[in-house]
């Protein structure tokens, strides 16, 4: 057997996912998921995260994160030692933009863990930071402000990073941990991404951070894929010492720390520079050439497709990362995805076959009652005064709550991704919502195209398994194509569902309505 390990560290979960890439037999092997909240209710954590009063400061911890990764590679190494002993590379994918800072003690903690000891523990005080920014917060509205006037405007910013400036990209959330808590800045040696962070535990030393994920900092020169000087200047003081070199995605950090080893018996893997979720999600969806896009249907609701060149979205809605192929991706991030749909599914006592049901039951464009999706402060179209906007029904209507909650956000979707103008024939569909037919067939209407459903497995974690062995089998010297790393993977399930022309005609109407409506309430 060759086995690669592919982690995923996502709002709410951590996932991992284990692939047997030997010629004759490439598949899943398996695949953990542990729940933040379920496992840790130490914490204190709703659905992974701490919110704020205002609701715009969102944070989580970065000492839970370590937790959970101890807990997985535990429950791992002894619910199936045989294959853990046979692990070739492993790595990581993580939400994206959440920003981790460390002091200098910070250094020979990581390089010298006690494996006689659980890991969290060994980590006390080594944070400038306990609590961690995450993709949610939208707080940092004035540093957004001002780094876009001292970069020279808006499209300075989007074409020097690839996006404009985000309240949840990392360049503002530093520029505001250093306005607000200066000494503590002062203080800190190093701020990693999610991704970095838990690559360093896993590596027991300081991780680069990579071209995609670093991509979704404001700071990284999106065509030369390297830190901004500009970006850093006007962000914090003395930045550049502070972050990690950036490096390309296939980059080998080291083997797995030695730790891990004697605690929990892995072999002295390879451990692979980790990514963001959605760049690891491109190649678990199997989008390794461009022209094909995927949408993820998780706590963030995310529409992405692979690009040749870093073309950019001048309007400011879309985001370009790197792709872990070395290329470029589009990006377009919705904030209200799976807990505006769960809070309507709960708000009328709905399990998720009612609520297929309602769906079924409803005809597509709800008689023209539509809703806007915004129960937190919005990323797509920026929304900061948060609550769901109904039009043509009220709260108590159970059935047009629920296909107005769905058709709301697929016009959404389909709205802000026009911008690539890209004739958008296929759709990967992946995220938990993905399993749900009636979703995925509204879907398939509001964009006119064939949906493939993927799965089931969790896309992230795959992609950083199959990133792994891509990685793995570069530093062996016998690269393998792209083509070749995803086959028999991330191949579509047999389910596609096709729209349904009529409807998709309704849709085309209704989304003037919708783009209106939108317009209107922002
Ligand atoms: C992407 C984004 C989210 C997080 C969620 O820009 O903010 O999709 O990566 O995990």
């Amino acid at each position: 057997m060759a086995v690669y390990l592919g982690f995923d560290s996502s709002t709410q979960s951590l996932t991992a996912t284990a692939i047997d890439v030997t010629a004759e037999t490439r598949r899943v092997l398996f695949e953990h998921i542990l729940q933040y909240d379920d496992a840790f209710p130490a914490y204190g954590t709703t659905n992974g995260v701490w919110v704020g009063g205002d609701r715009r400061v969102v944070t989580s911890s970065p000492i839970m994160w370590a937790e959970a990764l101890d807990a997985m590679l535990e429950t791992i190494a002894r619910e199936h030692p045989d294959i853990v002993r046979t692990v070739h590379a492993v790595a990581v994918a993580a939400q994206q933009h959440g920003s981790v800072y460390v002091y200098g003690t910070a250094t020979p903690t990581f390089e010298a863990l006690d494996p006689r000891r659980p890991l969290a523990g060994q980590l006390e005080g080594i944070f400038a930071r306990e609590e961690a920014p995450v993709w949610m917060d939208s707080s940092t509205t004035s540093q957004c402000r001002a780094l876009t006037d001292e970069l020279g405007g808006e499209e300075a910013v989007i074409r020097l990073t690839g996006s404009r400036a985000h309240e949840r990209f990392t360049g503002p959330q530093i520029r505001k941990f250093a306005e607000t808590h200066p000494e503590r800045y002062q203080r800190t040696d190093r701020i990693h991404l999610v991704s970095s962070y838990l690559t360093t535990l896993l590596a027991g030393r300081h991780a680069p951070i990579d071209s995609c994920d670093g991509a979704g900092m404001n700071l990284m020169d999106i065509r030369g894929r390297a830190w901004a000087p500009a970006a850093l200047r006007v962000t914090a003081p003395a930045l550049e010492k502070r972050l990690p070199p950036i490096v390309v995605p296939w980059t080998v950090v080291g083997p797995l720390a030695p730790y891990w080893r004697h605690r929990h018996g892995f072999p002295s893997a390879r451990v692979i520079v980790g990514t963001g979720d959605n760049p690891s999600s491109l190649i678990g969806v199997g989008i390794v050439e461009e022209g094909q896009v995927a949408i993820s249907l998780g706590t963030s609701d995310t529409v992405f497709g692979l690009m040749r060149d870093a073309a950019v979205d001048l309007s400011g809605t879309a985001h370009t990362f790197g792709s872990p192929t070395g290329k470029y991706m589009s990006l377009v991030c919705f904030r209200n995805g799976s807990l505006v749909r769960e809070h309507v599914r709960d708000d009328h006592g709905l399990d998720w076959p009612g609520f297929s049901d309602a769906l079924r039951n409803t005809p597509p464009g709800n008689d023209g009652a539509l809703m806007l999706p915004w129960l937190d402060p919005e990323i797509t179209p920026p929304v900061s005064s948060p609550g769901l906007r109904r039009r043509g029904f009220d709260r108590s209507d159970l059935a047009k709550n629920v296909r107005a909650v769905i058709e709301g956000q697929m016009m959404a979707m389909a709205l802000h991704s026009r911008w690539t103008e890209t004739r958008v024939e296929r759709i990967h569909a992946t995220g938990g919502a993905a399993r749900n037919a009636e979703i995925l067939q509204v879907v398939a209407d509001v964009f006119g195209a064939t949906v493939h459903r993927i799965g089931p497995s969790s896309s992230a974690a795959l992609g950083a398994a199959l990133r792994a062995f891509h990685a793995d089998a570069r530093a062996a010297g016998k690269p393998v194509p792209w083509s070749e790393i995803v086959s028999g993977f991330a191949n579509p399930t047999d389910s596609v569902i096709h729209p349904n022309p009529r409807h998709h005609e309704r849709y085309r109407e209704l989304m003037r309505v919708y783009e209106d409506f939108e317009r209107s309430e922002r």
